[in-house]
């Protein structure tokens, strides 16, 4: 509807309906991946994009408000790669959106489903997003039909093939990379897991989380859902967490207790980038 979340105010005629599909997609994109181009740069050619790396389609009415969160430290070149390709493919898609970056500050163990938990709460006080992305930062979408919304009732999957995993699922529960909820969804399932620091086993936790409150996973067909990730070593601060493995044994006791409804964090600050929304916060460490 016009005017939903706190955009800007209607001005002038009514705005027809965005279309649907978006009648700018192109289908498969060749993704490149050498030497990503400064930010300065990025900007430039994606005129329309305003602070906070917010964007609504200027000639229709977006039927689709999303906000895309990526949990991030210290990656630069993955970023840029990822607002040069993201930003254009969102355009053709007609969707109002914005891109926040949620930043682990300091060196403690990186824990990515905490920081996703800060992203969709952050997110969620800016606007009232119908949809909300939980986004590696080395995953880049190649097929620009694989749309950026959500589906009414259930949690969605979007990264099904992985060039890594040779374009297919690597297994029938994942659900890492580029996954999707609304805020009922995200609500009903108590949001993500809080307690896994270091690499593997929250994705699971967070596709546990989905059946075991009610849900299902939808996915897009595997030829739409193609994606390239930016190759890197396994990172200092996100070695595998030994953990994984017992707190995985115990997401059908925890699951109620641990997540949205226990979340604390320092939000250290939050700074509108000419591409995206800065959010640096104090998550804590493993205990
Ligand atoms: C799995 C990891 C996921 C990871 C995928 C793909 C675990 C839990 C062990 C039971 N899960 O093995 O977190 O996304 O591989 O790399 O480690």
């Amino acid at each position: 509807p016009r005017n939903s979340g706190t955009g800007p105010p209607a001005t002038g005629p009514p705005l027809r309906d965005c279309q649907i599909p978006s009648p700018l997609l192109v289908g498969p994109v060749s993704v490149k991946l050498s030497s990503p181009l400064s930010l300065e740069e990025i900007k430039q050619r994606n005129p329309l994009v305003l602070p906070g790396g917010h964007y609504r389609p200027p000639d229709c009415e977006p039927r689709h408000h999303t906000a895309i969160v990526v949990p991030y430290r210290n990656r630069q070149i993955h970023l840029r790669a990822l607002l040069y390709h993201l930003h254009p493919f969102l355009q053709r898609q007609q969707i109002h959106y914005s891109i926040y970056i949620v930043q682990q500050w300091g060196n403690s163990t990186f824990n990515r489903a905490k920081l996703l938990n800060v992203g969709v709460r952050e997110a969620l006080r800016d606007e009232d997003w119908s949809c909300i992305f939980l986004h590696d930062v080395d995953l880049l979408p190649e097929n620009d039909h694989n749309t950026y919304t959500c589906h009414k009732q259930f949690p969605t999957h979007l990264s099904v093939a992985m060039d890594k995993f040779r374009y297919r699922l690597p297994y029938t529960q994942y659900f890492g990379g580029v996954s999707a909820v609304t805020p009922d969804q995200y609500m009903k399932m108590n949001g993500f897991p809080n307690q896994y620091w270091g690499w593997g086993g929250e994705d699971d936790d967070i596709a546990a989380r989905v059946r075991l409150s009610g849900m299902k996973i939808m996915r897009p067909p595997v030829a739409i859902g193609h994606y390239k990730m930016i190759k890197h070593k396994g990172d200092r601060g996100n070695e595998q967490n030994p953990r994984r493995f017992d707190l995985l044994k115990r997401t059908r006791l925890n699951w109620r207790s641990d997540g949205l409804n226990s979340l604390t964090y320092e939000l250290l600050s939050r700074e509108l980038e000419p591409l995206y929304t800065n959010l640096t916060v104090d998550i804590g460490e493993d205990p």
